[in-house]
């Protein structure tokens, strides 16, 4: 690969918690000098090994520095130098961007320069859209966020989003920042769940008469990159699928508990939602796989499973109502997922071609998840943290155990890596930043448990990792830090004709496994998984946006800052 022209020391580039130990990754044996701000050399470090990272084929050393006192300090080794700041809010403003990047995804309204300043636009996608089964049936459903980069909207990733802001909000609230200059802000209401309404409203418009949820709301095809308001072509609403419908139960029943202090009404309407939601996943038990329409090419979201999406519906009616019913249901497809005859009748259902995917189900369901695929993993935020131990022996004592199990096995996963990344070197997917972000939610969800403070530094690496202490020398959040990344796969930020994309948006990070023919052609094979990656508008395999990867970030942000 040549040499290495990236600085030999790597930072968090936004700063550092007083509350935590700063962790800086050095590719160098030669000494390490942190200075104060006078000049003065606090810390000397002459012990350091950089060692051979496998996933990006550095030499790199992850140093300790301890607790900093809040300040300025320069870090010296050899020619490099580099300025760290150590402050009590250090993550406060980039969680809140993360909050607000969301604001800047708002679909149906127009962003007004008191709000969006620069990024200011009109309204999108304001036109009716048309069934995509029954053309007759034509409807204006307005709102929700883009997904991603490009302008549709689905709603299994809409859901998982909304569920991560609204547990960060509900496990720790204090973290959360509010005042965001968003349209709701000072109406009494946290900015979180202000901002997470604007996509629950829209949710509950994506519901069918019958209870089902239809899958998504978008074009036949991807739009260029325009701005949103000038993509005109016709949306369509395209079929409903189990798992859309059963994260949007999930979804709206927690929502019913979260916003019930704050507006009684849209509370009910969510929790009927919910219901009614219910209602037709008893009548229509059978999994389906969505497939889609073959001649709608945008994002598919399919899924091979619903087990966790109906696990986690359950769990969470089951805490809105402690009806015995969803307990058994949860119970029950809990345990229906282990069984490996329910994965091969799945199997049967599937067109050839997908079948390569097929070992992806494995038997059992992965509590430790909470990505748009599988969100096992907010169903054990729910046993864990909402029902407790009235779940009983399955919903609070295995799923506890299983849970603190891999989740405890985690922190060798970050001591593996150079960076400290909880990464391991083929879990570099697209959209790598889910995996890391997931694995320190789950580590701070075991330090909730147990009180394991071992975690806490861990799962501080992970939101380090995101701002820039990584191989790549790169802040993946935009307009954060002073390399970051400048040219992500998102059409506003291509299209507005500024320099800076929009701000508070994070990137999907390197991927070497499902790359497009021009990231391989541009960084060969040689280049070492947790490197692939490319700061280029085309590269949506490495460099595209989604919400449901800000919204992760957002919950391990607002855990860390809850800390200060
Ligand atoms: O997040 C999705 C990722 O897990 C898949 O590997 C990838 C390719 O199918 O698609 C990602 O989702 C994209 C979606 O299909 C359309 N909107 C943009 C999403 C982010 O890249
Ligand atoms: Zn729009």
């Amino acid at each position: 690969m040549g040499t290495n022209v990236l600085p030999e020391i790597r930072i968090n580039q936004t700063g550092y918690m007083k509350a935590l130990p700063v962790f800086v990754g050095v590719l160098s044996e030669k000494s390490l000098q942190v200075k104060d701000s006078k000049g003065n050399v606090i810390i000397e470090k002459n012990d350091i090994k950089p060692e051979l990272d496998a996933s990006s084929g550095d030499n790199v050393a992850l140093v300790n520095l301890g607790m900093l006192a809040e300040g300025e300090y320069t870090l010296v080794s050899g020619e490099c130098e580099r300025k760290i700041t150590v402050s009590d809010k250090a993550y406060d403003a980039v969680t809140g961007a993360l909050i607000k990047g969301l604001y800047f995804q708002r679909c149906g309204c127009g962003l007004k320069e008191e709000h969006a300043g620069i990024y200011a636009h009109p309204a999108c996608h304001t036109a009716e859209c048309t069934d995509w089964e029954d053309r007759s049936i034509k409807k204006k459903v307005l709102g929700g966020w883009h997904d991603a980069g490009d302008y549709g909207k689905y709603v299994g990733p809409g859901a998982v989003t909304v569920a991560h802001m609204l547990y960060a909000h509900k496990l720790f609230p204090a973290g959360c920042t509010d005042n965001l200059n968003i349209p709701e802000s000072g109406n009494g209401v946290p900015d979180i769940l202000n901002e997470a309404r604007y996509e629950l409203e829209w949710m509950l418009k994506m519901q069918k008469d019958d209870g089902s949820f239809y899958h998504k709301l978008t074009k036949d095809h991807f739009a260029p990159f325009i701005m949103p308001e000038t993509d005109t072509d016709p949306e369509y609403l395209i079929p409903p699928s189990h798992c859309a419908t059963e994260a949007a139960i999930a979804c709206l029943a927690l929502g019913s508990r979260i916003y019930k202090e704050y507006d009684a009404d849209f509370s009910e309407k969510m929790f009927a939602a919910a219901l009614k939601g219910w209602e037709w996943v008893e009548k229509n038990p059978e999994f389906k796989p969505f497939m889609g329409p073959r001649e709608v090419r945008t994002g598919g979201y399919g899924d091979l499973s619903d087990k966790d999406e109906r696990f986690w519906a359950a769990c969470e009616l089951f805490a809105c109502t402690g009806e015995e019913k969803y307990k058994e249901a949860a119970e029950k497809t809990y345990e229906l997922a282990k069984d490996p005859k329910e994965a091969e009748k799945i199997r049967e259902m599937i067109p050839e071609p997908m079948r390569r995917f097929f070992d992806k189900i494995k038997p059992g369901l992965d509590l430790t998840q909470y990505g748009w695929m599988d969100v096992s993993g907010l169903g054990s935020i729910c046993c864990l943290f909402e029902i407790g131990e009235k779940g009983g022996s399955i919903l609070y004592d295995e799923v506890k155990r299983i849970f603190l199990e891999k989740t405890g096995k985690l922190p060798e996963v970050c001591r593996e890596s150079g960076y400290g990344t909880a990464l391991k070197e083929d879990q570099y997917v697209w959209g790598s930043i889910l995996t890391v972000m997931s694995n320190a939610m789950s580590m701070i969800l075991n330090r909730m448990l147990t009180g394991n403070d071992e975690m806490l530094e861990y799962a501080a690496n992970q939101f380090n990792y995101a701002l820039g202490l990584n191989a790549l020398d790169i802040s993946f959040v935009t307009g954060f830090g002073e390399r970051r990344v400048m040219f992500p796969h998102h059409r506003p930020s291509g299209a507005d004709n500024i320099e800076e994309p929009v701000p508070g948006l994070i990137s999907g990070g390197p991927n070497k496994k499902m790359t497009y023919p021009e990231t391989k052609e541009k960084l060969g094979e040689d280049t070492p998984p947790a490197k692939y990656f490319r700061d280029e508008t085309p590269s949506a395999d490495t460099n595209e946006i989604a919400i449901y990867w800000n919204s992760p970030t957002i919950f391990v942000g607002a855990y860390l800052n809850s800390l200060q």
